[in-house]
């Protein structure tokens, strides 16, 4: 590692340290540990480099810990306005969002989703990973083969149009693929099927975010070169975990 990898590293610590510390203070303003609402960020869990060479490091440390803050302090901002969506956990709120108070209903879907995603997304993400024996067969099952789920998957992700996120969901033992727009999300009780919303319902079992944020600093709009990335870095630990449970 030379030495300008890690004084980047090393200033990329202090950044991570002073997000924490913004959480922490968010979680203060409610006066009461363990009131949700006072949602923080959560740490990446690896460090930026890890996903490198497919992922960034740069585009890494910019997407959580200032992108995916930027949605967890929005939501603590909603969340302060309602009083009767404290106490509700983040799968709680973005799985109600028809009955969300109109005044936040907007704020929930777009930042509760978003920080849900982020959450996952991190997740979801590893080097060197090996499909497991409960995922071959789930794919295999649900797609016919490996190749036909890749097809499928990138194919859905290219089709997004402007931002938003590509999924693998799980719905009554079947695989399935489909996209949200924004930061929308499988879990939601939106009506499917309409302009502008998730097709199907579902456990989300894997994800690409195909925001410009995620991939323009290194592919910059060459999006489809980032999704065939993806399957270098796709956890496939996490996602056999997810298809078991
Ligand atoms: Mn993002």
């Amino acid at each position: 590692m030379n030495t300008d990898r890690r004084d980047f590293i090393k200033a990329s610590a202090i950044i991570t340290l002073g997000a924490a510390t913004n959480a922490s203070k968010a979680e203060s303003l409610f006066g009461i540990q363990g009131i949700t609402g006072a949602f923080e960020l959560p740490p990446l869990g690896y460090a930026y480099d890890s996903l490198e060479p497919f992922i960034d490091a740069q585009t890494m440390q910019i997407h959580h810990d200032k992108h995916h803050l930027v949605y967890v302090t929005k939501l603590n901002e909603a969340i302060e306005k309602e009083i009767s969506l404290k106490g509700k956990t983040l799968e709680e709120l973005i799985k109600n969002i028809n009955g969300t108070p109109e005044s936040v209903r907007g704020a929930i879907r777009n930042h509760g989703g978003g920080h849900w995603n982020h959450s996952f997304f991190w997740q979801i993400l590893k080097k060197d990973t090996k499909p497991g024996e409960a995922s071959t067969a789930a794919i295999n099952n649900s797609f016919g083969s490996m190749e036909n789920l890749k097809k499928e998957f990138e194919k859905t992700a290219l089709g997004v149009f402007g931002s938003g996120w590509a999924w693998v969901i799980l719905k009554d033992g079947k695989l399935l693929i489909t996209s949200t727009p924004n930061q929308d999300n499988p879990l939601m009780d939106l009506p499917t099927g309409q302009a502008g919303i998730a097709t199907k319902q579902g456990k989300p079992i894997m994800a690409i975010d195909v925001w410009e944020h995620a991939y323009y600093l290194k592919y910059q709009n060459k999006r489809a070169d980032y999704v065939n990335a993806f399957w270098n870095v796709l956890n496939w630990d996490k996602v056999e975990a997810l298809v078991k449970g």
